[in-house]
């Protein structure tokens, strides 16, 4: 009799230990496609997400994909993709415009970041520039700002100012459908520069996808190519 109670109990307690080695996988994965809201209701799956996440941020954008694969199986890192809708992890474009967009500003491995470099947006809808770390701003290539144009004609042409505290926040709501580049004012040089997609631009007709500016620096540039060559094809524009 005892004998039974004791190997029943030795059961419930393996299974118990079983389903919180779960719990902590799945909160990991959660928190390392951006989302954050998984929700970490254990210990467990509190160390899992912050383990994870210092990992992911150790990537600096350039498509060292190699280490992922040390703790998770590809069924997570698949569902890790799904339950975020969040485009700052892995290195696709988006597929269609969104209803809003959040770019953090980034300084990390000696680089300097927007995060993610294209966000497509629908007219009127409103882009969120997030500073994580270091001092940046989100300014537009546009006369107002001292630089040739690269927004649409009557777009607007916003400027963040310096963002120097981690968390500081501006919000810019665009109205004017086109392709809008822009850069941060210290490090321009250095190509930290992306681009604000505004609802469905004629590719033939868009500012922000001609050849860059002869007066522009040389590393500014040669991100310019890349990310026309990224909006184009996010376009269709193949050609
Ligand atoms: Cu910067």
């Amino acid at each position: 009799m005892s004998d039974d109670t004791l190997s029943r109990r030795t059961f419930v307690a393996a299974t118990a230990a079983a389903m919180a080695g779960t719990a902590g996988c799945v909160a990991g994965s959660s928190e390392e496609s951006g989302g954050g809201a998984g929700g970490a209701d254990s210990p467990t799956a509190t160390a899992t997400a912050t383990a994870t996440g210092t990992e992911t941020h150790d990537d600096d954008g350039h498509g060292d994909d190699g280490h992922q694969e040390d703790t998770h199986s590809d069924e997570e890192t698949e569902s890790s993709h799904d339950d975020g809708g969040s485009s700052d992890h892995g290195h696709g474009v988006p597929e269609e415009p969104s209803a809003s967009a959040t770019v953090n500003l980034v300084t990390a491995d000696g680089g300097y970041h927007f995060d993610p470099h294209v966000v497509w947006i629908e007219e009127g809808a409103t882009v969120t520039f997030h500073n994580e770390s270091g001092s940046h701003s989100a300014t537009a290539y546009a006369p107002a700002n001292d630089k040739p144009r690269r927004i649409p004609e009557g777009g607007t042409a916003f400027d963040t100012g310096l963002l120097t505290e981690s968390g500081a926040e501006r919000e810019v709501t665009l109205d004017t459908p086109g392709v809008y580049d822009y850069y941060c004012t210290p490090h321009e040089g250095v190509g930290m520069i992306a681009t604000v997609v505004v609802g469905k631009p004629d590719p033939h007709d868009a500012a922000g996808l001609s050849e860059p500016q002869s007066s522009l620096p040389s590393g500014a540039r040669e991100k310019i190519h890349g990310l026309n060559e990224t909006v184009n094809e996010m376009l269709g524009h193949t050609h």
